[in-house]
């Protein structure tokens, strides 16, 4: 995966890879609360203990998958897409483990040079991204048009959207906590 940024609107399709040219360090990421890793899926199926691990040492104890191909989702694809690309954050961590195809995480910077900027991560197969509670982003699929991911949780997953254009998320208790780490951080 590589680091790219986003400054703008989408300006056509969400799928495209909008790359500015510019590279982002794997430490505004970090300095982000964002988790990258790499757990490349080998075929004697050692990354399935190495998942394990890692889930158990951040106490992951469920997990499930997703798939979203064209196929699979039919009439709805499309809807659904843009769904997944409406800016928005969560109560809970988002973790999410690439077991095939690809996609874009785009997570908001806070703070710095990437203030309120998107910095898109590109994820392929093997790659695990951690995104914060409260941390602003989105996904899409890239043109592609398909990416299976597992997703991993702790108990029941809070994974309602709360979306930024509702203007309520800086209320949330989740952003302010966010904001505070990343104030401490600092
Ligand atoms: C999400 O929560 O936005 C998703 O899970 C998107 C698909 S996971 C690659
Ligand atoms: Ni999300």
């Amino acid at each position: 995966a590589s680091q790219v940024e986003d400054t703008g609107a989408p300006v056509g399709d969400q799928r495209e890879p909008h790359d500015s040219g510019k590279t982002v360090s794997f430490e505004t990421l970090a300095e982000l609360g964002v988790v990258y890793r790499q757990f490349p899926i080998d075929a004697e199926g050692k990354w399935e203990e190495t998942i394990d691990a890692f889930a158990k040492e951040r106490g992951y104890k469920n997990r499930d998958q997703i798939t979203v191909t064209k196929e699979g989702l039919g009439e709805s694809y499309e809807s659904k897409i843009k769904m997944f690309f409406d800016e928005h954050l969560h109560e809970d961590e988002e973790i999410r483990y690439i077991l095939g195809g690809s996609g874009f995480f785009d997570v908001r910077g806070f703070g710095g040079a990437y203030d309120d900027q998107w910095i898109r991560i590109a994820m392929e197969k093997g790659d695990l991204v951690i995104l914060p509670a409260g941390i602003y982003h989105r996904f899409t699929v890239d043109t592609a048009n398909t990416i299976t991911a597992m997703r991993l949780f702790q108990d029941e997953p809070k994974w309602t959207p709360y979306s930024r254009s509702l203007k309520e998320t800086e209320e949330r208790e989740a952003r302010a906590a966010y904001i505070n780490e990343l104030r401490q951080g600092a």
